[in-house]
């Protein structure tokens, strides 16, 4: 398609088994997994239609957020920043909040830039709706109780059951690019096969504003997929082997994918995850909605630590045998000790891990501004 500076790729064909009683076809699946192979080893990042969400549930679930986050909007007039922070005393694992107000998180800082720019985007995630009916389980979903926080809750809980769906059926296709059964990302990250969804709202730009610094910065996501609705432009790319920042441009409707990290070890390099990050929104602001596969992680409320899966590299495909044919050496994934780079990982130890250290230097930044150095 024309109107896009990404593949843009239709899923139809493997969508089939989240519509009952449809099986799927192998020979549009085959052509559907060359296609596919042939985005993700270049540039890792594709545009997906036929994904099965209505348009019209992605137009809800981006309005909902956007009323709701807004700047001077209910999540600020209700306070849910503080309902939160009372939710989480009971209940809680530390881990990431449900609601974060424009500001409270950093990606650059996190990335190590101490002095990154503060990042006004305000961020609801929500985890699979399932916990909430599950006492076994340490967390649930921290809806607020109040009408604006119902009005969200409804299209995003339906918008997740779509997007799981779909990022359960992409999976089955990158199953089939790695050379391997097409169970194979589900069978290797079990119980780990739900995702996280994060609602964001991005304030508008203010007038006479010239700041050109990234609403939200450059980073790769740690997971195997990032499936993303938006609605403005504002999202960014690095392509493979440039250092140049491209604009993400896809048809409506469409779905934004990002590859994250699990697919640079698995392939040794071969796929690399999507450097990616959002530039400032303009006077209207922009909403999206990203749903980080593999990232919901369910603890216990027995305190026991979740069953880890160890993600490595698969044989077959190596940084020696890249899209281009060009070898480039992989050092492996960055970790939080300065320089450190590990060629596999245990999941979800390894999230944990990274959890705490970004807590810690979101705290260090909070610190640093208190005491008038700037930062976040
Ligand atoms: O809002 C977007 O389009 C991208 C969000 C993102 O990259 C992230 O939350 O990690």
């Amino acid at each position: 398609m024309s109107n896009s500076s990404i593949p843009v790729i239709d899923m139809s064909p493997l969508m089939t088994r989240c519509v009952e009683g449809q099986g799927e076809a192998a020979s549009e699946t085959q052509e559907l997994v060359s296609v596919l192979s042939s985005a993700v080893a270049s540039h890792g990042i594709f545009a997906i239609v036929g994904h099965g969400i209505p348009q019209d549930l992605m137009t809800t679930a981006l309005e909902a957020t956007k009323f709701a986050l807004e700047k001077g909007g209910p999540a600020e007039i209700e306070c849910w920043a503080e309902h939160e922070a009372k939710a989480r005393i009971v209940g809680s694992d530390g881990g990431v909040p449900s609601f974060s107000a424009a500001g409270a998180e950093n990606v650059g800082c996190f990335y190590g830039n101490a002095n990154a720019p503060k990042e006004l985007v305000a961020k609801f995630t929500v985890f699979p709706p399932h916990w909430d009916s599950n006492p076994t389980l340490l967390k649930a979903n921290v809806w607020p109780i109040t009408s604006a926080g119902q009005t969200l809750r409804r299209p995003l809980e339906q918008y997740f059951a779509k997007v799981q769906c779909a990022s359960d059926a992409l999976h089955r296709g990158l199953s089939e690019c790695l050379g391997r059964p097409r169970t194979f990302i589900e069978e290797s990250l079990t119980p780990h096969t739900d995702g996280a969804l994060r609602a964001m709202r991005y304030q508008h730009k203010e007038e006479g504003s010239e700041e050109m610094a990234p609403a939200m910065a450059a980073h790769k996501d740690l997971n195997t997929t990032t499936l993303l609705c938006s609605d403005a432009p504002g999202l960014q790319f690095q392509p493979r082997g440039s250092e140049d920042w491209v604009d993400v441009i896809v048809p409506a409707g469409a779905l934004i994918v990002n590859l994250g990290q699990f697919f640079e070890i698995w392939t040794g390099g071969a796929w690399r995850a999507t450097p990616h990050r959002v530039i400032k929104a303009g006077q209207h602001g922009r909403t999206s909605l990203a749903f980080f596969s593999n990232t919901g992680i369910a603890r216990s409320s027995d305190g026991s630590t979740p069953k880890d899966r160890r993600i490595e590299p698969i044989g077959g495909l190596s940084s020696d045998s890249d899209a281009d044919g060009e070898t480039s050496a992989w050092s492996g994934i960055q970790t939080a000790v300065v320089g450190e780079a590990r060629k596999s990982i245990a999941w979800p130890a390894f999230y944990f891990e990274r959890v705490a250290d970004l807590a810690s230097r979101q705290q260090a930044n909070i610190e640093g501004v208190q005491a008038g150095r700037g930062g976040a």
